[in-house]
């Protein structure tokens, strides 16, 4: 018999190049013409924007999948997959070379939500479309949105704002006099105070008044990717901007790699009045703001130990997680640092009446026992409260089922504390097994000493993504994210390009 001298080559690919709108929650698969080996991690490599995807190949028959150890990412990232020739088939023969393929989540989501003390609702997010509303235009590539409802869930103004190059919303707030305040990304220039981007990504921030008339913006970076994660204001004219830099801002020192940032503008007028820079050597960044009359409140990762921090704290591993607290002024008051050998990802921060209460998720034992019982594998939410004054922590919780929770917003009012995100798995009854179903959003509610009160889980046979919660002091509280099927999630109102928005009241009924 001849020897077998033909190379093995890719058959399919799961998603096809070049798809579009891929749904987050999947699997990554490549199937060959015979039977492989040498496929594996280092073989089957996954990039998202030339960032490395964590996840695990595992290999059946003729098809390897990669599973990606988190949700792919929303809101229009391209995916590049790599097949090396490492791969070879049975009689040594490589694969004749790399084998490249791409495709992209899905183009919209929204990102934040707030209320106005009036029972107004703004929502936040960005698209590559135009909402299918045709008297917007998108100005090219991924534009933020900015849309108001009345109390009513009627639609009183819509705004899309962006440049030709990328921009990206994370945040949204409202103060007392009706302004409101975007903040997020952008590959171009949408600041007034500058003549040019800085550098690939810069932060911003823009005003607009109640009736969506836009006041200021402001554009802030460095030659290296800078972006908003958040937007707080103080009640005393002080607006505040968390997020991070891979950078060094004007005035400050970097620690390494990239950094947490916080900036404060003048509410008024736009003008910046300081900046914070804060991190470690190894990748460190805020994912959250809010402020009250005594302080600015910032959550963020760090893989390191964030300076401010007790002497006794310790690094636990991987991704932990921070809160910190300044004044007015941009002086650090406190700081408290938490976590666990494996991923502990704060996504969240909210103020209430004394207490800082911030959520996230932990793929270990943060507070309890990981509900699926494999650390390092799955995700439970976690919840915890800290004293305002001195930053002790007051109580903390964690809850999963027995697939990933991913929470990504946290809000609180007199009535409680309210964690939203998104599952796989069964929360009203966390036992069960894994769900078929791609994820759910979750809306979670606990009282203001920690105690669980109800779970609400809602979903359609796609992906329904929660991304943010705000509650409107009555315990009324909304939703907002991406949903690939929004026209089957019921009692959301389908905001346009797979965005939706869903409210309840403060015993978890949908309203
Ligand atoms: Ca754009
Ligand atoms: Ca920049
Ligand atoms: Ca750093
Ligand atoms: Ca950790």
């Amino acid at each position: 018999m001849a020897p077998d001298t033909t190379a093995p080559f890719v058959v399919s690919t799961t998603p096809a190049n070049n798809a579009v709108g891929v749904a987050v929650n999947g699997a990554i698969t490549v199937t060959f013409s015979e039977p492989v080996t040498g496929i594996d991690g280092t073989t089957f490599l996954v990039s998202a924007n030339g960032a490395p995807v964590a996840g695990q190949v595992t290999y059946v028959g003729r098809t390897a999948t990669f599973t990606p150890s988190s949700p792919l990412a929303a809101a229009g990232t391209t995916y590049t997959v790599t097949i090396t020739t490492g791969v070879k088939d049975a009689a040594g023969n490589a694969l004749a070379s790399n084998y490249n393929w791409t495709f992209s989540t899905p183009a919209a989501a929204g990102n934040a939500v707030a209320r106005a003390a009036d029972g107004s609702i703004y929502v936040v997010g960005d698209t590559n479309g135009n909402l299918g509303v045709s008297t917007l235009v998108n100005q090219g590539a991924r534009d933020i949105f900015l849309i108001k409802y009345d109390g009513s869930g009627n639609v009183a103004w819509r705004r899309l704002i962006g440049t030709s190059a990328d921009e990206s919303a994370a945040g949204v707030t409202v103060d007392a006099s009706g302004g409101v305040y975007v903040a997020g990304a952008t590959q171009g220039k949408l600041g007034d105070n500058i003549g040019a981007n800085v550098g690939k990504s810069d932060l911003f921030i823009i005003k607009f008044d109640a009736g969506g008339n836009r006041l200021w913006a402001q554009q802030l970076g460095t030659t290296e990717d800078d972006a908003a994660t958040g937007v707080a204001v103080d009640g005393n004219g002080g607006v505040y901007v968390a997020g991070h830099t891979s950078g060094t801002l004007a005035g400050a020192i970097s620690a390494g790699q990239r950094d947490a940032l916080l900036a404060r503008f003048d509410a008024s007028n736009g003008a910046l009045i300081w900046t914070r820079q804060l991190g470690t050597a190894a990748n460190d960044k805020a994912t959250s703001v809010t402020a009250d009359g005594t302080g600015i409140y910032v959550g963020g990762t760090t893989g390191g130990i964030m300076p401010g921090v007790p002497a006794a704290t310790t690094y636990m591993g991987a991704t932990d997680f921070f809160v910190a607290k300044f004044d007015a002024s941009g002086n650090q008051t406190w700081t408290q640092q938490m976590g666990t050998p494996e991923d502990d990802i704060l996504s969240g921060i909210a103020v209430f009446s004394g207490k800082v209460y911030v959520t996230g998720h932990t793929n270990c034992n943060l507070a309890g026992t990981n509900a699926a019982g494999d650390v390092g594998i799955t995700y439970d939410l976690f919840a915890v409260s800290f004293r305002i004054g001195d930053g002790l922590m007051q109580w903390k919780q964690e809850f999963g089922s027995k697939g990933s929770e991913f929470a990504t917003g946290v809000a609180v009012d007199a009535s409680g504390v309210y964690v939203t995100g998104y599952t796989n798995g069964n929360l009203a009854d966390p036992g069960a097994a894994m769900q078929s179903n791609p994820y759910d959003a979750f809306l979670v509610k606990y009282d203001l000493s920690g105690a669980r009160q109800w779970v609400q889980q809602k979903g359609t046979a796609g992906s329904d993504l929660t991304n943010a919660v705000a509650v409107d002091g009555n315990g009324n509280t909304v939703i907002t994210g991406y949903s690939s099927e929004p026209q089957n999630l019921a009692g959301s109102t389908a905001v346009g390009d797979g965005v939706f928005l869903l409210r309840y009241d403060g015993s978890g009924n949908p309203v």
